[in-house]
């Protein structure tokens, strides 16, 4: 199943034609160099081209009123003057004789993108268009858009298709309130954006873009605001707010289908951001919505206004549709003190609507008057900060290294299996000749009074597999063995001796857990049980517990995404060792879901063990390696408040040691703290 790329030149052919400082960044050469990027890559070649549709009326009207389409009509036959005239009535946009047309091929190409995932004829896809769509209201240009693309395709998917629950994501760094408007009151669409605020100093100053905005009615709950308040927001910024807000609520939701409004103006060196993630964290980012609604993506592009830095974000999103491994994710050093502040802030908004946030930390009580206090206190700093920087800024902004090309192994996936056991389609049987070194070393470790034959084949081959992947030979593999306490030892252990590469071991169900090794840094180890374990012994040791260990599947989700997966980023391992012990309980929508999200971490360098006799596991565990997305796990009950507290406390006590686990900033000095 395939990547969609939809993309079409006449989207280029209209301009500014005035001047306006405000539209000036808004030109036809960010479709192009995004475009070329991708041809240039390779990345063009290996997707599926679909061609642009002009939207009809009936779908231009699923967003947009009848009085504004008419208007937006007569834009093609005006004059020069009139068309300025036209534009004045609204705010950050222009219009010029062609872009009637092109609103609608922009439309019409998110359209064909829904139809292209939607029918089955590929898996996910990006469309590349001009205008952008999320500013745009029911009857009014806004912020370079005409008809709100993505909008549009939400209707049109929930009325065609007859999609229940649909998620649109927008890390454009501007806040889409065309979208939130359109769907405010709507429990069927859960809107999320991050945008650059500023507590309403920043465009397009609204009140209705902060956290408490939350969603009228039946939608409350279903709009998710998180406002950043400083610029220069990073890559660790970003994540925390996917892992700890967006992914928990995503999961909850359980959508059908994931809409991205996928503007780049967040990205490093954007003009209008003045952010500094770098354009691989959307390699990140899109990985981790891939396994939501069965991997039905559409990412519809909408800002974005450094020539370098989008392009390259734009090729990173579109690899990782693609599916290859995402690279090495870089500075995850913890999120900034601002952007804690909006983590805690939107967590507490939304704590009444998710049951993932239930236990969250409230807002300390004083906090509704700091709103206007913050507000005061930074006009002063900032003013200063903004004086003294502007020289410095310019200079600083080139610089950042161009993402390095993300080299796929040629092997995906490399399977240790029995002999009576059948590799399955798409995969390699793996198997080594004998290094003796090696031979000797694992007899002398494992079987100094035995002699097991079959139990030291295995290991060494798990040596040898465990060795090509850190070569880049192969990226990932699973092993099924007789004995897989005794092969994460071994893993273990030649990874401690290696030298080489930190290992992360994620541990399914109760396992007798190696001694050695876990607490120099070599290996971090999460085990998930139900065993309430001794005292955490290193911070390098992880026992998370469970009350039902791994077979309530809400509250192991939950454990996954807010505490396994940012300890796995900022820890960073160059393996994965992920084993599913016997009667673990996990059950394997939720177990796909794990190997699935644990694949953007270490270059997708996953080696999955489990017992020779869960041979029916083998078959989803390896299409999840070969990247193949995870069935949703569907509406899922609240996780158990035990499990839910028990994670926070868990939480707590690990963030001094692990920055990506809080959710909360440091108190400043009231003593409230619990
Ligand atoms: C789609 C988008 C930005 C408008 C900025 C107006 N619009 N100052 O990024
Ligand atoms: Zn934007």
């Amino acid at each position: 199943m395939g990547t969609a790329l939809i993309y079409d030149e006449e989207m280029t052919k209209y301009k500014l034609l005035w001047i306006d400082p405000a539209c000036k960044i808004e030109v036809p050469e960010r479709l192009t160099v995004s475009h070329d990027a991708l041809i240039k890559t390779g990345l063009a070649d290996r997707c599926v081209s679909v061609p642009v549709r002009e939207a009809t009326e009936a779908d231009i009207l699923l967003v947009h009123s009848e009085e504004y389409l008419e208007a937006v009509k007569k834009t093609p036959y005006m004059t020069l003057e009139d068309l300025k005239e036209f534009t004045l009535q609204y705010g950050d946009v222009y219009f010029h004789p062609n872009i009637y047309h092109c609103a609608k091929l922009a439309a019409g190409a998110t359209l064909q993108l829904v139809d292209s995932v939607l029918t089955g004829k590929v898996r996910n896809g990006m469309a590349l268009v001009r205008p952008p769509g999320h500013h745009s209201l029911r009857s009014a240009a806004s912020g370079f858009c005409v008809f709100n693309n993505v909008a549009i395709a939400a209707r049109y998917a929930k009325q065609k298709y007859g999609i229940k629950r649909v998620l649109i994501v927008d890390w454009d760094v501007h806040h889409g309130q065309g979208v939130q408007y359109c769907f405010e009151d709507d429990p069927s669409v859960l809107y999320f954006s991050w945008h650059r605020f500023e507590h309403q100093k920043f465009w397009p100053n609204l009140k209705d873009s902060d956290y408490d905005i939350v969603g009228k009615e039946k939608g409350a709950g279903f709009n998710v605001n998180v406002p950043w308040n400083k610029v220069g927001m990073k890559n660790s910024d970003y994540l925390s707010v996917f892992l700890h807000v967006l992914l928990p609520i995503a999961y909850e939701f359980s959508p059908d289908l994931v809409l991205v409004c996928a503007g780049f103006d967040s990205a490093i060196g954007d003009p209008e951001g003045e952010m500094c993630a770098s354009p691989d964290i959307f390699a990140h980012l899109t990985h981790l919505l891939m396994n939501l609604a069965g991997g039905k993506l559409c990412a519809v592009l909408e800002g974005g206004y450094n020539l370098t830095s989008l392009p390259q974000s734009v090729c990173q999103t579109v690899q990782t549709l693609l599916g290859d491994p995402a690279p090495r994710p870089a500075d995850l050093d913890g999120p900034c003190t601002s952007a804690l502040e909006s983590l805690h802030c939107v967590r507490s908004a939304h704590k009444p609507y998710w049951s993932c946030l239930n236990h969250a930390a409230e807002l300390p009580t004083a906090d509704v008057s700091t709103k206007q206090i913050k507000l005061a206190e930074e006009e002063e700093k900032e003013e200063e900060t903004l004086k003294k920087g502007e020289e410095e800024k310019s200079a600083e902004v080139e610089a950042w290294p161009e993402p390095p090309k993300r080299i796929t192994p040629p092997v995906r996936t490399a399977l240790v299996l029995p002999k009576d056991v059948t590799c399955p389609d798409g995969c390699k049987r793996f198997s080594s000749s004998e290094d003796p070194v090696i031979v000797n070393k694992l007899r002398e470790n494992f079987f100094k009074d035995s002699d097991d034959s079959d139990a030291l084949t295995t290991l060494s081959t798990l040596t040898a597999l465990v060795e090509k992947m850190e070569k880049n030979e192969i990226c990932n593999g699973l092993a099924l063995v007789r004995d897989v306490s005794m092969a994460m030892k071994c893993v273990v252990q030649h990874a401690a001796t290696a030298h080489r590469n930190r290992v992360l071991v994620v541990c399914v169900g109760d396992a007798v857990v190696p001694s050695q090794g876990t607490d120099d840094g070599k290996t971090l180890l999460v085990q998930f049980s139900n065993k309430e374990s001794e005292e955490q012994k290193s911070k390098y040791h992880i026992p998370v517990c469970l009350k039902k260990g791994c077979s309530d599947v809400s509250g192991f989700t939950q454990a996954v995404l807010g505490l396994l997966l940012p300890l796995g980023y900022e820890y960073d391992p160059g393996l994965v060792l992920l084993v599913r012990m016997p009667g673990s309980g996990l059950c394997e929508g939720a177990w796909q879901q794990l190997t699935g999200l644990l694949q953007g971490l270490a270059q997708g360098h996953t080696l999955v063990l489990m017992q020779e006799d869960e041979k029916a596991c083998v078959g989803s565990t390896a299409s999840s390696l070969l990247g193949v997305a995870a069935p949703s796990l569907g509406n899922l009950h609240a996780p158990l408040k035990e499990d839910m507290e028990a994670l926070e406390r868990l939480r707590h006590r690990l963030q001094a040691d692990w920055k990506l686990l809080q959710t909360t900033a440091p108190q400043t000095g009231r003593g409230d703290e619990h």
